[in-house]
């Protein structure tokens, strides 16, 4: 088993109930597979349950989305049980045998936990040991539907009726940072209950938002997938269900990143070496100004960050004035979730080599005209770096393409800031169409009169 004890910041799942809606989770694990998120813990509950042991177990989030779009779910109906006219739920199990066989919690490759509830006493009963299939079943046992089952003196059904984002028992996982991923954010919106089942799950849901939001309140990082358009049993929308999951673990992709890196950071019982108070919260890009009189020339590439939705933080520290903060600056960004360092500096402005000499992160440079030879100075104390320590430069305050650049680089990492860019580009195009168009209309004298 692969307790990656080794690694410096532990990560744990708490994957929350929510029937056919568990699928989301899915699209979630695909995303941090793809961008090699390593899930040192996971806790279950219901469907969270189900997908959680699938993947300890070691199938991956792209076999299950398969068996998820394949399956004809028909194994939720089976087995109907003599008790009390409610179905039995060995078919969940037999179900889950077919893909985790008899693993036990001891052959996982990441540890799990499964959360049940007991019906009689209202106690959250945790599994860690013993047969995952049959557990995971268990946890499923949505009451009113299924029926209990016996466990040792209890009787027990769906975790979710106590703990649905089972938050509380992966922090006990020995895991750093949770990751918490809550299908009932948005369950009371659209949804008529039409059949008295509905309306019992319904009334389920509305009595769990309570506990659901205690719960995450202990967690790092929230994903809710948007999933208010489709109910509890559109098992046969499990492409919807995977992308859902996808976009919501994709957007909070570079939170959850710059997270992780923090808790590094801590870790390590350092302080962090810039005040931090003056940052924005996660900031992935570090914007650095040589001075205030900078500011003006840079402010629109700051603007554009903001439209574009980008974490970011400004510094004004200088090569000259303040070298010892420029170095450290540098030497802790990347710890502290920092991707690229943008510089910006007049005059002889060694700001961005002095940055880049201090750390891996890519370093752009953009030289301000703010000195009495207008800039050229700036350009050819960045421009001409020795080799082996690059800096990219742009042209005399092209604070735009600075800017871009540095998110570009995001995008390489980041699909989510891809698809911004795409939209920034097209937006362009549009107004250079736009330009044309009126251009073709008015004739170049017109046009030229118009615009003064
Ligand atoms: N500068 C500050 N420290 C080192 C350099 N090269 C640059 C600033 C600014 C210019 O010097 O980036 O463009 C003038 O700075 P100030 O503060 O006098 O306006």
């Amino acid at each position: 088993m692969d307790s990656g004890k080794s690694r410096p910041v532990r990560l744990g799942l708490a994957l929350g109930g929510g029937a056919a809606r568990g699928i989301a989770h899915v699209g979630v694990l695909q995303v941090l597979w793809e961008h090699g998120i390593v899930v040192d813990a996971i806790a279950g509950t219901s469907a969270g349950a189900m997908v959680g042991a699938m993947i300890a177990s070691g199938v991956t989030p792209d076999e299950l989305a398969d068996i998820a779009r394949a399956s004809n779910w028909w194994f939720l109906a089976k087995d109907i049980s003599l008790r009390g006219g409610l179905l039995g739920s060995g078919g969940i199990e037999r179900w889950m045998r077919r893909y985790i066989e008899d693993k036990t919690f001891r052959d996982l490759r990441i540890p799990l936990a499964i959360i049940t509830s007991d019906i009689v006493t209202g106690e959250t009963v945790v599994f860690t040991e013993g047969d995952v299939a049959w557990a995971a079943r268990v946890s499923a046992s949505v009451p009113g539907i299924y029926a209990p089952v016996e466990y040792e003196g209890h009787l027990l059904v769906d975790g979710g009726i106590t703990q649905n984002v089972p938050v509380e028992t992966v922090r006990q996982m020995e895991v750093d940072v949770v990751l918490a991923v809550n299908l009932n954010g948005t369950f009371l919106h659209h949804i008529r209950p039409e059949r008295p089942i509905e309306a019992m799950q319904q009334a389920i849901s509305i009595l769990q938002r309570a506990h659901i939001g205690k719960q995450l309140e202990n967690a790092d990082l929230v994903v809710t997938p948007d999933v208010k358009d489709l109910g509890l049993t559109d098992f046969r929308e499990a492409e919807k269900f995977i992308q859902l999951g996808r976009k919501a673990m994709e957007e909070h992709l570079p939170k959850l990143q710059t997270i992780l890196s923090r808790a590094a950071y801590t870790k390590k019982g350092q302080e962090p070496m810039v005040d931090q108070a003056r940052s924005e919260e996660n900031p992935l890009i570090g914007v650095v100004l040589g001075s205030d009189s900078d500011l003006p020339v840079i402010a629109p590439g700051l603007e554009l960050l903001r439209a574009l939705e980008v974490p970011f933080e400004v510094q004004i520290l200088s090569a000259h004035r303040t070298p010892e903060d420029a170095a450290q600056y540098a030497k802790s960004a990347a710890d502290r979730g920092i991707r690229v360092i943008v510089a910006a500096a007049g005059m002889a402005a060694h700001l961005p080599g002095v940055l880049a000499s201090h750390t891996t992160l890519p370093v752009i440079g953009i030289p301000i005209a703010s000195g009495r030879l207008g800039g050229v100075d700036a350009l050819y104390s960045m421009v001409q770096m020795p080799p082996g320590i690059p800096v990219a430069t742009v042209g005399i305050n092209a604070t735009t393409n600075g800017i871009l650049l540095a998110v570009e680089i995001l995008a390489l990492t980041i699909p989510i800031f891809k698809d911004k860019l795409r939209v920034y580009r097209q937006d362009q195009r549009e107004g250079v169409l736009n330009k044309n168009a009126l251009l073709q209309e008015l004739g170049y004298q017109g046009y030229v009169d118009r615009n003064g």
